[in-house]
């Protein structure tokens, strides 16, 4: 099986000998995404961030792929924000989608992906993790006598971003990242909100499974695009495992904050938060901070 370069600046920056997904591995989720939109799988051992790559691919007029790294050097979370992962740690990776996105919109993916982490950290490392709005993958708590759940340490995260090239298709392109097991641990500034995979109990997971999970997850969203009875029953899977919902938050927006309870999620993957007033408000974009329930 050979492993193609997806563009010369890739195939330069794979300096390192050193692999972390297998030659068998990667060969055993080539075949499992054969006849899926994610047929085009490709490895590199080192890059910047995968997503660059793929926007800077969809710019190009690149195809449907995916791209998976075993180190990033500059691994992007939302809002300029950096994804730390050491050599090895981590499952991170990319896909680029092309039209035709879900009916409900293409923030639906996104959701499609976050959905699709949490049942195979289920399902290949016996974990049961959740969803923290919009898209943090996260261990789940019990915060009060209760027993209501709340998200604890974040193990993974998404990063959805829209490229659109005047005169051709717009593409998404989405990461992820996951936390397996760190070598050293986590570092000091991450102990306290962020966990892996190993640390929480959970079997070790091989990414070339972790890979064909996610990706074939992903690829029977195809029906999305023509039927607004899947993008409901994705959305119904999605509000099932996020702890966000019922939830007394705090939402930063780009200007100002709003506080309420997390009420439900629109079709369009959008919080829906209910102020102290009563009054609704959707958000689209927003970091969530979930406040201590009223005693
Ligand atoms: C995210 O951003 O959670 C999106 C992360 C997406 C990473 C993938 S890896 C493959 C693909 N290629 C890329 O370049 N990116 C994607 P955000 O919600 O902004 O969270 C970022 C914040 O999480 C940081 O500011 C840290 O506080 C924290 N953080 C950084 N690395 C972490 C890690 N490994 N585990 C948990 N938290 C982390």
């Amino acid at each position: 099986m050979t492993r193609t370069a997806i563009s010369p600046r890739l195939a330069m920056s794979t300096l390192e000998n050193t692999s972390y997904l297998s030659s068998v591995s990667f060969g055993r989720a080539k075949a499992a995404l054969e006849g899926t939109r994610f047929a085009d799988l490709r490895h590199v051992e080192r890059t910047g961030s995968t997503n660059e790559d793929l926007a800077a691919f969809a710019r190009a007029g690149g195809a449907e792929c995916a791209l998976v790294a075993d180190h990033q050097n500059a691994g992007r979370g939302r809002l300029d924000r950096r994804w730390e992962a050491p050599p090895g740690s981590s499952l991170l990776m990319s896909v680029l989608v092309r039209p035709p996105f879900p009916a409900a919109g293409p923030g639906l993916l996104q959701v499609a992906l976050a959905v699709a982490a949490v049942d195979a950290l289920d399902a290949l490392a016996g974990l049961r993790v959740g969803l923290k709005w919009p898209n943090d993958v996260v261990e789940v708590t019990a915060e009060d006598a209760g027993g209501r759940s709340a998200p604890g340490r974040k193990l993974g995260g998404l990063l959805a971003e829209f490229v659109q090239v005047p005169g051709s298709d717009p593409a998404v392109v989405l990461g992820i990242g996951l936390n397996l097991a760190w070598p050293d641990g986590l570092p000091e500034e991450l102990a306290a909100i962020a966990t892996t995979v190993e640390e929480l109990g959970g079997r070790p997971v091989d990414r070339g499974d972790l890979v064909a999970y996610l990706l074939t997850e992903l690829d029977r969203t195809g029906e999305l695009a023509t039927s607004t009875a899947a993008c409901a029953d994705l959305l119904e899977r999605y509000r099932d495992r996020c702890v966000t919902l019922g939830a007394q938050v705090r939402v930063e927006l780009p200007a100002g904050h709003v506080v309420g309870t997390a009420a439900g999620v629109a079709a369009d993957g959008a919080l829906v938060v209910i102020d102290d007033g009563g009054a609704a408000h959707t958000v689209t974009a927003g970091d969530v901070v979930h406040l201590r329930p009223a005693e």
